[in-house]
């Protein structure tokens, strides 16, 4: 899957502790207008469920551990994000599951538009259809 990359950013490392960063026009291509964070994750934890029809994203895990799977309905591909220095840059299209893999793990999503429920799409036949009329597809 093409559009979705995953990218290791800098670390800059120093006595007082690590810090990292990405920008834009390079490792993403679009403006963030809304950052939201998913924290306190249930041991039922599954999540996601939805593909947006235009939205993008860059996904980080800062703490913890959390694997994020993609698919456009014929390729499945699954992420782990299991270091601070890992981001995922997300293209619009994709139908996303995520679930945490260990205790306290925090997901942090900074996102190309601000929150519009009529950007999702919730219902996986309604989302293949979308996708074959749309043909998001990288294959
Ligand atoms: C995504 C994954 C990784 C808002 O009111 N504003 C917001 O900005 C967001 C993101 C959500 N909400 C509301 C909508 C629902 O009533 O919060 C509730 C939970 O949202 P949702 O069920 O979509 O949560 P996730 O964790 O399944 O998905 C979220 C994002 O919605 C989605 O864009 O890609 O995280």
């Amino acid at each position: 899957m093409e559009k979705i990359r995953e990218l290791k950013i800098k670390k800059i490392q120093s006595p007082g502790g690590s810090l990292s960063f990405f920008e834009k026009n390079k490792e993403i291509n679009f403006d963030i207008k809304r950052i939201y964070f998913i924290y306190e994750f249930s041991k039922e934890n599954r999540r996601g469920f939805h593909a947006h029809k235009e939205l993008k994203q860059v996904m980080f895990c800062p703490h913890g551990k959390i694997q994020v799977e993609f698919t456009d309905g014929r390729i499945k591909q699954s992420y782990l994000l299991d270091d601070p220095t890992k981001i995922l840059v997300i293209e619009k299209g994709y139908w996303r599951e995520f679930v945490s893999l260990e205790e306290g793990s925090i997901l942090c999503v900074g996102a190309s538009d601000v929150y519009d429920e009529k950007d999702y799409i919730r219902n996986y036949e309604e989302y293949l259809k979308w996708e074959a009329q749309n043909n998001e597809s990288t294959i």
